[in-house]
């Protein structure tokens, strides 16, 4: 998906393609549209609140499937 805000504020945003069995349910009612700054705070918040667990997660890649190197091909 795409958008490109002219308004800060709260929308309501629903899935406009028949995606799949849970398409029915893709709505949300808490999308927010947020000035830079504010969205770089919520961004500060997000990296502290996830610090402890993103020892767990792999490092950042465009592509996560595995190497066919590790199966010996
Ligand atoms: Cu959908």
């Amino acid at each position: 998906m795409t958008a490109t805000p002219t308004q800060i504020g709260t929308y309501r945003v629903q899935c406009s393609e028949l995606c799949g069995l849970w398409h029915g349910n893709m709505t949300d009612d808490t999308a927010m549209v947020v000035s830079a700054s504010d969205f770089a705070t919520w961004i500060q918040q997000q990296t502290t609140l996830d610090a402890p667990i993103m020892k767990y997660l792999l490092p950042y890649s465009h592509t996560y499937e595995p190497s066919p190197t590790i199966y010996g091909n």
